[in-house]
C-alpha cells in the first residue's frame, strides 16, 4: 500500500513536472512577437499562387478604444485568411486607420489637446489592442488617412475629378449644425438632430463642392447585378439611387403664357388629376405674370416650409400643410378643365420638376391631402373603392375618355403621347456633397484667384499640408480660413496672388479608395502601381456592418469607376463578395455603449482568458451576421474547452504508430471534421465550425491516434486559436515550422460515404475477434467477412458450424 501510494505519487509530480499548464498569456505575446519578426502573414506581391484579397472596414480609431464587439469581424476574417493561406492562396489582409474626422476634433476640443495628438494616441491604443488578438495583418501595408502621404493622394484624387467636371462648386442648401458650425449629411440629421451633438439642424444656403455622383446613377444600378452581395444591400442601393420611369407633362396656366411642368410616374391617372402643387421653392411663385390674390399668406407659409430639413417634410406624415394660389389656375391637359393650384411642403424642390399633378383617387399623400382640404377625388382607375382610400394599383381606365377600358401599361405612354408629354427617367440619387467648414480633414487642394477663378494645386505641390492650428475651433467660417500662412498662396496659372480654399474634405472621400492603397501603400509617385492594383482587385471577400450599406459602399463603386474610365483599373466593381455580421451586445442584450454601463473591455477578458478563448468565444456565440449578448460564461466555457485540448496533446503517447484497428473511429471522425471545418470557414458559419471542432474532441478523447493525426487536429484549429495551434505544433509535437504555414489537410470522399460499425465476433458465445463493416451491410456479406477473418478461422480449425446468429449491427454468435 505504502509502495502503490510511492508510485502514484512520483507519477503525480513527474506528470505536474513535465507537463506545463496552459498559460495563454504566456504562449500568446511570445509567439505574437515571432510571427511579427518573421514576416509570417506578409502579402508577396509577385507569387505565382493564386491571389485572395480579403478587407475588412478598417476602424475609426476613437478616443475610447476598443470593446469586446469591435474584434468580431476581425476575429472572423482572421480565421478566413488563415484558412485561405493554408489552402494555398496568397492573401491580401491588412489594417489602416481611418484617422479624419468630427469625433476626434471633437473630442480634441473637450479635452485641449490637438487632434493631431489626440489622433496618434487613439491609433496607438488600437493597434495595441488590435494586436492581442493575433490578427493575421500584414502589418508593413498600414495605412492612416491622416498621414500626408496618404492624403496627398486624396488630394489627387479630387484633383482629378474636377478636371473631369465631375468636382463642382454650387450653392445649395445644406444641413446646419449651429453648434458644430459645419455642414452635416443628410445621414447625419437623426430627428431633425445633429448626429453629434443632438443641437436642432437648420438648412442653409452655402457653396458647397460636389462630386457629381448622378452622372453614374445607371451605371451604379446595373453594376450591381454582377455583385455576391446580401439581397438587402442591394434592395437599399437600389433604393438610394431610386430609378423611376415616368413622364413629364405640362399644365398651361390659364390666362397666361406660363406653364407647370410636372413629373408623374403615372400619366394613365392623368383624367384624374384635379389639382397641381408646387414645391415652395418653386420659381412659377416669384413669376410676376401671376396674379396671386393670397400673396402675402403664401410667402409667410414658404418661410415656415424652409425651415424644416427635407427629412422633415418627407415623413410628414399625416400632417400634411400647404395653400392655395389664389387667382391662379392650371388647364389639366386630357380634359381641358381648369383646377386649382397649390403650394405644399410634401412636394420638394429637388425633385423632378417640383410640381405635381395630384390624383388624390389614386395617391396616398394626394388623397391624404384632397381630404384634408376638401379638393376633388375623380376615381379613373378600377379596383379600388376611392372613397375609402386611394387605390394605388394598376387597372382598367375609366372616365378617361376614349383611354377608358384601356389596361394602365397601354394607357400609360398612349396619354403621354397624347398630351404632348415626354418619357423621362428621374433618379433619387443626389450629388455627393463633400466638403465640411472643419478643421480636421483633408484640406480641397484648390486655389481661388481673382482672374483665373478656380484653379486646382498642381500635382507636383501635392500634399497641400493640413497647417497645425493653435486655435481650430469652428467659429462660423472654416478654421483654415483664420491662417494667414495656409491661405495666402499663388496662383498657378498666372502667378498673382491668391487664396487658398478652406474647406475640408468629407471623411468619406478617404474612406473611398483605400482599399486601393493597400496594394501599394508606400508608393509616392502614384496612388498605387497599376500592376499591383489589378493583380490583388477587385476585392475577393469583405466584411462590413450592415450600416454601411449606401454610402461608403455607394462611394467606393463611384470611385472605382471614374478610376476604371481614366483606365487605372481594369474592374469596375470593387467588392466581388460582401457579408454583414451581427453585432455583438451587451449581457443586458442592448448594443454595447458607455453610457449604458455594459461594455466589456477586451483589455479583461484576454488578460483574464487569453486572446485564443476570446476569439472562440466570439464565433461560438451563434450564427456570425446575427446579434449576440455577451455572456462571460461562454467564455468560461471556451477557456475550459482550450484547456482540454491542451491536455490532449500534452498526454499524448510518445512516437505513437499509427494503431492498426483502434484507428478506424478516429480516422473517418477526422476525414469528416477536415470536410465540414473547411466548409464552414468559407461559409462564414463560424459558430457551426467550432461545434464541430468541439464535437471532434469528444470523439478523439481515449482514442489512440497518431502523430500525424494529432497534427491534422491542430490543423483544423489553427485558423481559429492560432497561439495554442503554434504551440503545441511546434513546443509538444515538435515541428519545426509554423503551423500557419502548413496546407490544409486532404480528406477522403470515399470514406465519408458510409458509417462504418463494429460487429462482436462470438465463438459459442464467447468473444473472438470484432469486425467492421459498412452500416446496413446485409446479413450474406457479414457471413462472409466474419469466416474469412483469420483469428476466427483459427478458433474455428475446420469445425463444422451448426449454427450462424446474427444480431442486427452489434454481434454474431458461431455455434459449433
Ligand atoms: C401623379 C401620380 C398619380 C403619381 C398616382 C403617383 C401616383 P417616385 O416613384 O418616388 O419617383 N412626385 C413627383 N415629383 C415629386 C416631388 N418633387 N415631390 C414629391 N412628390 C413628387 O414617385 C413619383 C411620383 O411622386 C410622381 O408620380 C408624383 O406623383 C410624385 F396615382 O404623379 B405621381
Ligand atoms: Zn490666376
Amino acid at each position: 500500500c505504502l509502495e502503490n501510494a510511492l508510485i502514484f505519487k512520483t507519477i503525480f509530480f513527474t506528470l505536474k513536472f513535465i507537463m506545463p499548464k496552459y498559460n495563454p498569456a504566456k504562449i500568446e505575446k511570445y509567439w505574437q512577437k515571432k510571427w511579427e519578426t518573421k514576416k509570417l502573414y506578409r502579402a508577396e506581391d509577385k507569387s505565382n499562387k493564386p491571389k485572395y484579397y480579403q478587407l475588412e472596414t478598417f476602424p475609426y480609431p476613437s478616443a475610447a478604444g476598443l470593446h469586446v464587439g469591435h474584434p468580431k469581424g476581425y476575429i472572423a476574417e482572421d480565421i478566413h485568411a488563415r484558412y485561405m493561406r493554408m489552402k494555398g492562396k496568397k492573401v491580401l489582409y491588412t489594417m489602416g486607420w481611418d484617422a479624419f474626422g468630427l469625433p476626434t476634433e471633437n473630442y480634441a476640443i473637450k479635452i485641449g489637446k490637438s487632434p493631431q495628438d489626440v489622433a496618434n494616441a487613439n491609433i496607438k491604443n488600437f493597434k495595441r489592442q488590435v494586436k492581442m488578438f493575433g490578427l493575421s495583418y500584414d502589418w508593413d501595408r498600414e495605412i492612416n488617412t491622416s498621414d500626408p502621404e496618404y492624403y496627398k493622394w486624396t488630394q489627387w484624387l479630387f484633383i482629378q475629378l474636377y478636371k473631369a467636371g465631375l468636382a463642382y462648386q454650387k450653392f445649395a442648401k445644406v444641413n446646419w449644425c449651429p453648434k458644430d458650425q459645419t455642414v452635416l449629411a443628410n445621414e447625419q440629421v437623426v430627428d431633425g438632430c445633429c448626429e453629434r451633438c443632438g443641437e436642432r439642424v437648420i438648412q442653409k444656403e452655402m457653396k458647397q463642392w460636389f462630386f457629381k455622383i448622378t452622372d453614374y446613377a445607371d451605371r451604379l444600378l446595373s453594376g450591381l447585378k454582377e455583385l455576391d452581395w446580401p439581397e438587402a444591400t442591394i434592395k437599399r442601393q437600389e433604393d438610394w439611387i431610386g430609378k423611376s420611369e415616368g413622364a413629364e407633362i405640362e399644365f398651361p396656366v390659364a390666362n397666361s403664357n406660363l406653364k407647370i411642368k410636372v413629373f408623374t410616374t403615372r400619366p394613365d391617372t392623368l383624367f384624374g388629376a384635379t389639382y397641381v402643387v408646387v414645391a415652395p421653392e418653386h420659381k412659377l411663385i416669384e413669376n410676376n405674370e401671376l396674379r396671386i390674390t393670397n400673396y402675402e399668406e403664401v410667402k409667410k407659409y414658404i418661410e415656415k416650409a424652409k425651415r424644416k430639413t427635407e427629412l422633415q417634410r418627407k415623413e410628414e406624415a399625416g400632417d400634411k400643410t400647404g395653400i392655395e394660389l389664389r387667382g391662379v389656375k392650371a388647364v389639366n391637359p386630357a380634359t381641358e378643365e381648369e383646377i386649382p393650384v397649390w403650394v405644399a411642403d410634401y412636394v420638394l424642390g429637388s425633385y423632378g420638376t417640383g410640381a405635381i399633378m395630384a390624383v388624390p383617387a389614386h395617391d396616398e399623400r394626394d388623397f391624404e391631402f384632397a381630404k384634408k382640404f376638401n379638393l376633388p377625388i375623380q376615381e379613373v382607375i378600377q379596383g379600388g373603392d376611392v372613397s375609402e382610400k386611394a387605390y394605388i394599383g394598376e387597372g382598367k381606365l375609366i372616365n378617361s375618355e376614349k383611354f377608358s377600358d384601356m389596361d394602365s401599361e397601354t394607357a400609360r405612354w398612349e396619354i403621354t403621347k397624347f398630351v404632348g408629354g415626354t418619357r423621362k427617367i428621374q433618379y433619387k440619387l443626389r450629388d455627393w456633397s463633400v466638403s465640411r467648414q472643419r478643421y480636421w480633414g483633408v484640406p480641397i487642394p484648390i486655389i481661388h484667384c481673382e482672374t483665373c477663378g478656380i484653379v486646382p494645386v498642381s500635382e507636383k505641390d501635392l500634399p497641400v499640408k493640413l497647417p497645425t492650428l493653435k486655435d481650430y475651433r469652428p467659429k462660423g467660417m472654416p478654421p483654415l480660413a483664420s491662417s494667414e500662412k495656409f491661405l495666402k498662396t499663388k496662383c498657378p496659372k498666372c502667378g498673382n496672388e491668391a487664396q487658398r480654399d478652406t474647406e475640408t474634405l468629407d471623411t468619406f472621400v478617404d474612406s473611398s479608395w483605400y482599399y486601393l492603397r493597400y496594394t501599394d501603400p508606400c508608393n509616392s509617385k502614384e496612388f498605387a502601381d497599376k500592376e499591383k492594383l489589378n493583380y490583388w482587385l477587385p476585392v475577393d471577400l469583405y466584411v462590413i456592418g450592415a450600416e454601411h450599406a449606401v454610402l461608403h459602399l455607394l462611394y467606393s463603386r463611384l470611385i472605382t469607376k471614374f478610376l476604371y474610365d481614366r483606365e487605372f483599373l481594369k474592374f469596375e466593381e470593387p467588392f466581388l463578395k460582401l457579408r454583414h455580421l451581427g453585432l455583438i451586445l451587451g449581457a443586458d442584450g442592448q448594443k454595447m455603449s458607455k453610457s449604458k454601463g455594459n461594455v466589456v473591455n477586451p483589455d479583461e477578458v484576454v488578460g483574464e482568458y487569453g486572446a485564443d478563448a476570446v476569439r472562440l468565444y466570439e464565433m461560438f456565440m451563434g450564427p456570425f451576421e446575427d446579434g449576440q449578448p455577451w455572456n462571460d460564461k461562454g467564455l468560461v466555457g471556451t477557456h475550459r474547452f482550450l484547456n482540454r485540448i491542451w491536455n490532449f496533446i500534452n498526454n499524448l503517447p510518445a512516437g505513437g504508430e499509427e494503431p492498426p484497428k483502434t484507428g478506424e473511429k478516429a480516422k473517418r471522425l477526422i476525414n469528416k471534421y477536415i470536410k465540414t471545418t473547411g466548409e464552414d470557414i468559407e461559409n462564414l458559419k463560424f459558430n457551426t465550425g467550432v461545434s464541430g471542432l468541439m464535437e471532434l474532441l469528444n470523439g478523439l478523447e481515449g482514442e489512440r491516434l497518431a502523430k500525424k493525426q494529432y497534427e491534422i487536429f491542430l490543423k483544423l484549429l489553427a485558423p481559429f486559436v492560432p497561439h495554442i495551434a503554434e504551440e503545441l505544433w511546434q513546443n509538444v509535437l515538435g515541428n519545426k515550422n509554423s503551423i500557419h504555414t502548413e496546407m490544409w489537410p486532404e480528406y477522403d470522399e470515399t470514406l465519408l460515404a458510409e458509417e462504418m460499425i463494429t460487429i462482436a465476433i462470438q465463438i459459442d458465445g464467447k468473444l473472438r475477434d470484432t469486425v467492421q463493416v459498412k452500416k446496413g451491410t446485409p446479413e450474406e456479406k457479414i457471413k462472409e467477412v466474419v469466416l474469412n477473418s483469420e483469428k476466427i478461422k483459427r478458433h474455428l480449425g475446420g469445425q463444422k458450424i451448426k449454427k450462424f446468429i446474427y444480431i442486427k449491427g452489434r454481434l454474431t454468435n458461431i455455434v459449433v
